[in-house]
């Protein structure tokens, strides 16, 4: 067996494992963020159940740390207080970036982490089973229930050879993205393989882990070997490792081989992490703001690395340089070992240990001017402002840019001014700096505990059964890979709102059609109708549960990422696929009607659909299993689950 499929069967509840079938899965660890942990917390509330019932859950607070105003606040007591009552570690504000804490402290080896975040494959590094869902599977699996989703395919990856200096696991990803693009990984699993894993070390193998995300991937898994064992040792957890290995005679559905000596640094270009180009063909480009930092580029050896290369030299004058390290642990380790002098002699703008500038909470660019970021999205508009030019590549290339001002090649920069590539290289640390102290353990006395509820905090809206029939019209049409950045904006403003659907629902669609909201209250709802790999991006389940409180029934689209898909299906609205011929018949404003969905839904895997004005009858197809039939025509999973009494 691969890892994949020996991961997957030591947590089979029900299901065959075969590509394409529905398996259900028992889940070991959750972690769930501020963002999206509000609405998970009050969706358990709804379950009735007293104690998670997993063998570990964390709530991290680190999306909205800015405090503009009480919602962010009371948020985050909210978020206390129910960990405290329902038996969940509480990681505060400060204390860290969730994936990143949570490969320090918490990542095991053979276990299964399922996380209300997009990027908790990052944990596959440490040979978990990690994956990204949204808030309400999340609550499920702290419910004690398994979490379920189609058998993946595993795409092997297997890597050849040595990194050369100025080359990082960052450059491995960008190639992988490269070659897969932001749709080549849905339903899939990237399990990572080969001789050059050797020197690769677990926090390098996050860096991909993390990104992996980005090609659509259910998950990435590597093995657990030596340089696990070695850096659960350094966080104080060797009796946390297990050997996992692949057989060798594990079988994968798709290969793709990289020799990583042969690599050189590479590059986002703006506005999609696919979109990759030799760093070499955009030297040159003046740079006004450079970001090192996120959960994909915030560990301690990415930031010792930009630290070693500003050490004695200046950021750039026309250059703004900020640095967020992941976790509290790293920001000690780089305040202990001065390479948090070096940064600051330099000219760094260090921020505080969370999302930050990946998310619009805060640094949004200049208008017009190149932002150079070692993040994984660079989604137009995600930085908070509009036309945004942000550029994703590794905390070397970043560094090296930040002092000159441009685009930099690392190798032109170390030839230019005779760095010794020796003296780049950063070690694994025998010992890390151990402090859980801003981890708070849940409280014993749940009973004694009382949730603090702020007055942003509004109960979740339900839906009604989807209708037997319907006559309903797009009131939206638009191209491929939609984000959930689209549907669903994020930034400081808009994310204060996430506890608050009626609120936030104004803002949907609002980057690409500021009328939509308004259009789909005064029509009593719509359908949008979509291109290929629609909702990419993250996990929020808000870019589905906002859309249904403004009454959207239906998303017809060519094709769906896995995690909004499930989301969608979670609240109801049914996700319908369409041929390219039919999305280019159907027009933004056409009425549609399907005559006998509640029937077809149950009885045909096609769903049948009249256009009023041209009269054409086309065919879409559902795909949904039949549980996930049912939910849809419950008016999603929490009635569903009322319904059966699960
Ligand atoms: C993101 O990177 O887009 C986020 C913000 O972390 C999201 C979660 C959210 O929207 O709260 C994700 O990746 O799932
Ligand atoms: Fe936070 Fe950015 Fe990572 Fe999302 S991608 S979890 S916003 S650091």
């Amino acid at each position: 067996m691969n890892i994949t499929q020996k991961l997957i069967s030591s947590h089979l509840v029900s299901g065959s494992m075969k590509t394409g079938q529905e398996v259900a899965i028992s889940i070991d660890q959750t972690l769930t963020q501020d963002a999206t942990g509000t609405m998970a917390y009050l969706e358990f509330e709804t379950m009735g159940i007293s104690r998670v019932k997993t063998k570990l859950s964390v709530s991290y607070v680190d999306h909205n740390t800015l405090q503009t105003g009480f919602e962010n606040a009371d948020d985050h007591r909210f978020l206390q207080t129910a960990a405290s009552k329902y038996g969940v570690y509480f990681s505060k504000p400060g204390n860290g970036i969730s994936h990143q804490v949570h490969l320090e402290r918490f990542s095991k080896p053979g276990q299964t982490l399922l996380g209300s975040d997009s990027h908790t494959p990052n944990a596959g590094a440490m040979c978990m089973l990690a994956v990204g869902a949204g808030g309400l599977s999340v609550a499920m699996a702290m419910a004690g229930e398994p979490f379920w989703s189609l058998m993946p395919r595993t795409i092997r990856i297997i890597l050849a050879g040595k990194l050369k200096a100025g080359v990082s696991a960052k450059d491995i990803i960008l190639e992988v993205l490269r070659q897969l693009t932001v749709k080549g990984g849905v339903g899939a699993i990237l399990e990572y393989g080969g001789k050059g894993l050797k020197d690769l070390t677990v926090p390098e193998r996050a860096t991909m882990a993390n990104m992996g995300t980005e090609c659509g991937a259910t998950s990435s898994i590597f093995p657990s070997d030596g340089q696990t064992r070695s850096f659960l040792k350094a966080q104080k957890r060797e009796t946390d490792w297990i050997a996992i290995t692949a057989d060798p005679d594990a079988l994968y559905d798709e290969e793709i081989y990289i020799s990583i000596d042969s690599l050189e640094p590479l590059i986002a270009m703006p506005s999609s992490p696919d979109n990759v180009k030799s760093v070499r063909e955009t030297a040159g480009l003046p740079v006004k703001q450079v970001c090192i930092g996120s959960c994909v580029n915030s560990s301690l050896t990415d930031i010792m690395l930009a630290a070693k290369i500003l050490k004695g030299k200046k950021v750039h004058p026309d250059v703004s340089l900020t640095v967020s390290p992941g976790s509290r642990q790293v920001l000690q380790m780089i305040s202990k070992s001065g390479a948090l002098s070096d940064l600051l002699s330099a000219g760094a703008r260090v921020l505080e240990c969370a999302c930050g500038p990946c998310i619009g909470m805060g640094q949004a660019p200049a208008t017009g001017a190149v932002s150079l970021r070692t993040f994984n999205r660079n989604f137009k508009g995600r930085s908070g402002t509009p036309d945004d030019r942000v550029y994703l590549c590794s905390p070397i290339t970043a560094a090296v840019s930040a002092i000159t001002g441009e685009i930099t090649n690392p190798a032109d920069y170390f030839k230019k001014f005779k760095v010794k590539s020796l003296k780049l290289k950063v070690k694994l640390p025998q010992k890390y700096i151990i402090d859980n102290s801003m981890i708070i353990p849940p409280s014993e006395e749940s009973r004694k505990f009382k949730i603090e509820r702020g007055p942003n905090i509004k109960p979740l809206p339900v839906k009604g059964k989807l209708e037997e029939s319907l006559k309903t019209r797009v009131i939206l049409k638009v191209g491929d890979n939609i984000t959930t950045d689209d549907i669903m904006p994020a930034g400081a403003k808009i994310l204060s709102l996430r506890s608050n659907v009626p609120a936030i629902s104004e803002y949907v669609f609002s980057r690409i059609d500021p009328m939509f909201s308004g259009r789909a209250k005064t029509g009593g709802g719509g359908i949008v109708l979509a291109g290929a790999n629609y909702g990419q991006g993250s996990s929020r389940e808000h870019a589905a549960l906002a859309p249904m409180y403004l009454g959207i029934k239906i998303i017809l689209a060519k094709s769906f990422a896995r995690i909004h898909r499930d989301n969608l299906i979670n609240f109801g609205i049914l996700p319908l696929t369409v041929s390219s011929d039919v999305y280019d018949l159907i027009e933004q404003g056409s009425e549609i009607e399907f005559p006998e969905i509640g029937k077809e839904i149950k009885e045909s895997s096609d769903i049948t659909l009249f256009d009023v004005k041209t009269g054409n009858t086309y065919k879409a197809g559902h795909g949904l299993t039949a549980r996930q039939s049912e939910i849809v025509l419950a008016g999603g999973l929490l009635n569903y689950i009322r319904a059966s009494n699960v």
